[in-house]
């Protein structure tokens, strides 16, 4: 995004520094150059012709509808990332320029030892790359204990922006001969009025300049934002790219458009400001236009918040709204793929959630290492609607700590279609005919798990022998694997990339209803079974509305439309008779007796886990 944005305003540097010349450029090189400006620009075309599209899928045009657009004006968490991002790009703006103007003035205008020094530091930013910055802040907030959130986003924005304030008013400051400045202190001006009167108005073009490219590299900013974002603080960019990982909506192109069509509005009219171009009349538009932007930031704010870090898929948007509506809440909502991904999260500090959903096998390591707190039943009188079987499991006992959420079985889903024959073993995920069309899942625990039960061994084996046998499996089936991933393996399955992957239940049984050539299976040596829960963090800052949430996923009525909308099986024995019939009958969601019989849930490994940790690193870094 950020990369866009200096190209775009490359491009308008060109323009407005190059001399304008008559006539047309001879004609190899006219088309020379069409040639360069169809390479840059017709991907842009496209995602912005394909936003228009009827139909949901990018490789056929089914007729022109503005429908993607409506969507995505509806879709309320994508509204309030817009919102946010607009709030961080006024607010960086407004500090980088202040902070910039003065520095450009400084350099520009005073005696200052190690000048050579500080001009280079100071522009550095521009060429440092952005992951390194965007690793290095973290890493300094981390250390000075600062909750990861909106002042974090925006302090890391104003680090990289200053540079380029600094870049363009001391271009223009140098421009300037200083006798303007000069006769007006001989005549008597102190600095203040100096800079007030003579100084401001004749940079005031580079400044509008500057102000309008920070706040386009602001908003457009996803690589250092995604490293110092904190929940409830999820900006368009960071929006739009945990989307993409779900699979890409004609809703993702529509926005994307949006972003993009701003982006080159800023830009244009940075230009036509700097050029002396712009009617009183265009000024006062884009005054009002800014003014608007600035009070739809600011809307939607001041409800209650909650913040929630939880799988992809899990939380279906109708089951947040009906919540957001109730409690008069916003809710914010983040997606892991691993309980590794939770538990570092969790253990780094820096981000405040109120709600998380770990898998039973990292519940007993929150409540030991103190990441997580008693939840007071007293609050949750929906607890009795749980089926008994999911009450007091040996890793909770009291449920002090979890609460059931969903429950299911991580098997074999494949294209019947593809495969040879009914699957009933993991040697399917190693048989070479269906090289580079398996997926597993990218998860350590449960890619051993998949080795160790095919040895037909425990998964939660910690012996060093087996554990290395494991990974020699996994290492052989390396050069086989499409993708280690857990996100979006349903997808990879339906759009035929895969045809045998190593995946979660309610996630099969969900694109089953879709695709009658999905079948899923628990194998024949077994598979990991799991129940995630419902945790609130020690940290939690809304500790009260997290009880109401747990309360109200716990209605019946809540749990089967999770349970509808996400596929999974519900530990909710009241929420039974509101689930879909076709859903209940699904043996990938709901299992028969004896094939749960074969399954075995991940424990705690203390020391072994290193074991594994070590072999799993080669395996992803082969
Ligand atoms: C939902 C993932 C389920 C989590 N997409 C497995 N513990």
């Amino acid at each position: 995004m950020r990369g866009l944005s200096a190209l775009i305003s490359g491009l308008y540097l060109i323009a407005v520094t190059s001399k304008k010349k008559s006539g047309w450029l001879p004609s190899p090189l006219a088309s020379f150059t069409a040639f360069i400006y169809l390479f840059l620009y017709a991907p842009i075309v496209v995602l912005i012709i394909f936003s228009f599209n009827r139909s949901r899928f990018a490789s056929v045009w089914r007729g022109f509808t503005w429908e993607w657009y409506a969507q995505a004006w509806k879709d309320v968490s994508l509204i309030s990332s817009l919102r946010m991002s607009l709030m961080v790009a006024f607010l960086t703006t407004i500090v980088s320029v202040a902070i910039g103007t003065a520095a450009a003035i400084a350099l520009a205008r005073y005696r200052i030892k190690l000048r050579q020094a500080a001009e280079t530091l100071i522009m550095l930013p521009v060429i440092i790359p952005e992951i390194v910055i965007g690793f290095a802040t973290a890493a300094l907030f981390g250390l000075a204990g600062v909750a990861f959130g909106l002042t974090t986003i925006i302090a890391a924005h104003v680090a990289f922006s200053i540079s380029y304030v600094v870049f363009l008013v001391r271009a223009r400051l140098v421009s300037l001969s200083s006798s303007f400045e000069e006769a007006a202190m001989d005549l008597g001006a102190t600095r203040w009025q100096t800079f007030v009167h003579v100084t401001l108005p004749l940079i005031l073009p580079a400044i509008i300049s500057a102000a309008l490219l920070v706040f386009t590299l602001s908003l457009d900013d996803y690589v250092i934002t995604s490293f110092v974002a904190g929940p409830g603080a999820t900006t368009l960019p960071m929006k739009i790219y945990s989307m993409i990982k779900t699979g890409v909506t004609p809703e993702i192109n529509a926005i994307s458009s949006v972003l993009l069509v701003t982006t080159i509005l800023l830009v244009f009219v940075s230009e036509r400001l700097t050029a002396g171009r712009l009617s009183r009349r265009a000024i006062g538009v884009a005054a009002v236009a800014l003014l608007a932007l600035v009070g739809f930031s600011l809307g939607g704010s001041g409800r209650k918040q909650l913040n929630i870090y939880i799988w992809s898929d899990y939380l279906p948007e109708e089951v947040i709204a009906e919540f957001e509506h109730r409690f008069d809440a916003k809710v914010n909502v983040e997606f892991f793929d691993s309980d590794e991904a939770l538990l570092s999260k969790l253990q780094a500090g820096g981000a405040s959630y109120d709600i998380v959903v770990p898998s039973n096998s990292i519940v007993t390591i929150l409540r030991e290492q103190g990441l997580i707190q008693p939840i007071n039943l007293n609050l949750i009188p929906n607890f009795e609607n749980l089926d008994p079987q999911f009450v007091g499991l040996p890793y909770d006992p009291e449920n002090q700590y979890s609460i059931p959420y969903m429950w299911g079985t991580s098997g074999i889903a494949y294209r019947k279609d593809k495969v040879a024959g009914p699957i009933d073993s993991w040697a399917a995920m190693w048989d070479p005919r269906y090289k580079d069309h398996i997926a597993m899942l990218n998860d350590v625990r449960e890619t051993f798990g998949a080795a160790l039960k095919w040895m037909g061994k425990s998964l939660n084996s910690a012996d060093p022998d087996e554990i290395a046998e494991a990974a020699r499996l996994l290492m052989r089936q390396r050069s086989l694997v499409l993708a280690y991933d857990s996100d979006t393996f349903e997808d990879l399955l339906l759009n035929g990339e895969a045809w045998i992957v190593q995946g979660f239940s309610g996630d099969i049984a969900r694109v089953m209803s879709e695709d009658p050539n999905i079948g899923y299976v628990i194998p024949k040596e077994g598979c990991t079974i799991f129940v995630d829960n419902l945790c609130i963090p020690v940290n939690a800052g809304h500790v009260e509305l997290a009880h109401e949430f747990i309360n109200f996923v716990l209605e019946a009525k809540t749990a089967a439309a999770i349970a509808n909308g996400t596929g999974f099986p519900s530990p909710n024995l009241a929420a039974r008779e509101f689930i879909r019939p076709d859903l209940l009958a699904n043996e990938a969601a709901y299992p028969p007796k004896e094939a749960i019989g074969r399954c075995e849930f991940i424990k705690e490994l203390g020391e072994a886990i290193s074991i594994y940790d070590r072999y799993w690193t080669e395996i992803k870094s082969e």
